[in-house]
């Protein structure tokens, strides 16, 4: 059993510029101290507002032992509440989307609100005030289409995050597109892996053929620095930044987030097997077709891809110390026609298929982590800058949450 204390240590013994010693991918303790101190204190993406578009719309997500249920009121709001009734505790809605015009407790059908009020409850007498037992609400926050939630208490500023999204993302328009495809699939291994494995291109090459045909694998254009680095990088920013889209490498004083606009290969504009466009329909106001893929990171859960005729967002929920849920979402726009103007399949083939190699990927190095003989090896500086930027992320911030919690407990 590892204390807090004993993950602190572990932590501050840690060598930087290694992968993590064994116990931060395998041990049940150490994913605790990662809900606990990252996951129900950090902001989550949670869902794109276009796939709950209308009023009683929502999902359901767990976040270690989380219920949440997110929903767009009658009023068009979208508000996050614990999915756990105020009657016994019963979960209200179990399913992992639906709609409903109100939420009614499966077991005594105490009966919410969009907005969380308790409107109907059967013989609790006539003391029992239903104003006091509304949903509890859950902090959620639309950046630029893309729902996040926060379970602390208080929920950190993410006003700078809003202020840059509205900036980067609001050109792609995502309030007005619509989901065309989602897979969820799982991959056993610790969630640290899967951000990790995205979080560079040294893999690219040897694993994903259909990616690597429009993404190009340099490290200084997915890394942790700047893309001014590479020429390609640098002269496609310019040209994105000079019709007034904002595309520069820009990351946040915690480098917890990360905005950037980066080139496809050669004249390719999307994510398909020949570059060609994969919707006829474009999306937002993006000034021209190659505009390349504009990324944004949010640690600890999601990477996304914005391009001039869909968007791709990604959202990983940590199931358990060795298993991780990663669902991908594809969004045209709304009045975009299957068959029409996409095909389904052509639009989805590559990250479908890319996905599936970086699930083997990552399950293959869990299996080899958990080996006694494991031992933390380099990362490689030209290669995977990204990924000592996640790690040096993930340790400074879980280092200061486990710090501060020390410090509340001897005031
Ligand atoms: O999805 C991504 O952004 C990353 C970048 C490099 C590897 N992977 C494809
Ligand atoms: Fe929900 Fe009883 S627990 S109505
Ligand atoms: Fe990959």
């Amino acid at each position: 059993m590892l204390s807090d204390a004993d993950v602190l240590s572990l932590l501050m013994g840690r060598r930087a510029g290694y992968s993590l010693p064994q116990a931060f991918y395998t041990d049940a303790d150490v994913f605790q101290a990662d809900m606990k101190n990252l996951w129900q204190k950090e902001w989550i993406f949670a869902v794109p507002s276009a796939e709950i578009p209308k009023s009683g719309n929502y999902i359901t997500l767990q976040v270690g032992a989380y219920p949440v249920i997110i929903v767009r009121g009658s009023d068009g709001e979208i508000r996050a509440f614990h999915n756990s009734c105020r009657h016994r505790g019963s979960r209200i809605c179990s399913s992992a989307k639906g709609s409903a015009p109100k939420l009614v407790c499966p077991y005594h059908q105490w009966t919410y609100e969009l907005d969380g009020k308790l409107l109907w409850a059967r013989e609790m007498g006539p003391e029992f005030k239903p104003a006091d037992h509304g949903l509890k609400p859950v902090h959620c926050l639309n950046v630029a289409g893309m729902v996040f939630i926060c379970l602390a208490a208080v929920a950190p500023d993410a006003s700078d995050l809003q202020k840059q999204a509205a900036r980067y993302l609001g050109p792609h328009d995502l309030g007005n597109l619509k989901v065309a495809y989602q897979s969820t699939i799982t991959e056993k291994a610790n969630w640290k892996l899967v951000l990790e494995n995205n979080r560079e291109c040294y893999h690219c090459s040897g694993s994903h053929p259909s990616l690597c045909r429009t993404f190009p694998d340099d490290p200084n254009l997915i890394g942790g620095g700047d893309t001014a680095a590479s020429n390609h990088g640098k002269a496609h920013v310019e040209r994105c930044e000079q019709a007034g889209l904002p595309s520069k490498y820009l990351v946040s004083p915690s480098e917890q987030w990360r905005f950037v606009r980066i080139p496809f290969l050669g004249d390719a504009v999307s994510y398909t097997m020949d570059g060609k466009a994969a919707v006829s329909k474009k999306i937002g106001s993006i000034p021209f077709d190659n505009a390349g893929s504009c990324l944004f990171f949010h640690y600890p859960n999601t990477w996304n891809h914005f391009l001039s005729d869909h968007v791709l967002t990604f959202r990983v929920i940590p199931v358990g110390p060795q298993e991780t849920e990663v669902t991908t979402t594809w969004l045209v726009h709304k009045d975009a026609e299957a068959d029409a103007d996409y095909n389904l399949q052509r639009l989805t083939e590559v990250w479908i298929a890319t996905n599936d190699e970086d699930r083997r990927i990552v399950e293959e190095n869990q299996i080899g982590i958990n080996s006694p003989a494991y031992q933390p090896g380099p990362y490689s500086t030209a290669q995977e800058s990204g990924v000592i930027q996640f790690i040096d992320w993930y340790t400074r911030t879980l280092e200061n949450s486990l710090l501060g919690r020390f410090r509340v407990a001897a005031e």
